[in-house]
């Protein structure tokens, strides 16, 4: 909050947009970057701001968790690499289970373990994946709603996420969730997508999400 001789002027509302460094073999991470490139926009009156986080079980959720107590964000968007998809996938559901088919950035893999102990067995995204999906659609952008963030970082960021925001970690609720982005178009992946064009989509993602307060008939929460 910036405060002048008899004015108060608040800051605007907060986005925190997260992508994640590069893993595996893969020599760069088109979601760190694509987040990154929309930090400091504005949207709506809001102000983006972007984070990457490592790939490493539990240190990318410790770190999530201080950004959601330094930015008090009223939206979250994690931002993830999906190698295999060609579209912007919205990630309807968090699994409570680290199961990696490769190792982490810290050398960890983790098979068969819950990320949260106790944990619900699952939580749906809050955000509202069919509106967005809808959005992105009429920008003619390639779009689908996805039913399995997998069982790597991805997911395990995404599950420690809805978990916070239920009121488990001590963080005030708003609304969040996951999106997977395809490659960067490249020598190697020529139907991979321009940085820019996964900007705009994740730009219209939570253009989307300020605009439409909910539309999934089940509702976020906890899957028992
Ligand atoms: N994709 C991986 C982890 C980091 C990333 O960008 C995943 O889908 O789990």
């Amino acid at each position: 909050m910036v405060t002048t001789p008899g004015h108060t002027l608040r800051a605007p509302p907060t986005v925190l947009l997260t992508g994640f460094d590069a893993f595996g073999t893969e020599p760069v991470n088109p979601s760190g970057l694509a987040v990154q490139a929309l930090h400091g926009q504005q949207v709506l009156g809001h102000k983006l701001v972007a984070a990457t986080l490592p790939t490493v079980f539990h240190r990318s959720l410790d770190m999530l968790k201080e950004l959601l107590h330094t930015h008090r964000p009223v939206l979250v968007v994690c931002v993830g690499l999906a190698g295999g998809r060609q579209a912007l996938s919205l990630e309807r559901v968090a699994l409570n289970v680290d199961d990696a088919r490769i190792p982490d950035n810290a050398g960890a893999q983790p098979v068969d373990m819950p990320v949260v102990a106790g944990g619900p067995a699952a939580y749906f995204s809050s955000l509202p994946v069919k509106a967005m999906h809808a959005a992105l659609q009429q920008h003619g952008l390639p779009v689908e709603v996805s039913n399995s963030a997998g069982t790597f970082v991805c997911n395990h960021v995404f599950y420690g996420l809805m978990h916070a925001l239920a009121g488990q970690g001590g963080v005030s609720a708003c609304r969040g969730g996951f999106v997977h982005v395809p490659h960067l178009q490249s020598d190697a992946h020529p139907t991979g997508w321009p940085l820019a064009k996964l900007a705009e989509g994740l730009r219209l993602a939570v253009q989307c999400a300020l605009t439409t307060p909910t539309d999934l008939r089940l509702g976020a929460g906890a899957l028992h």
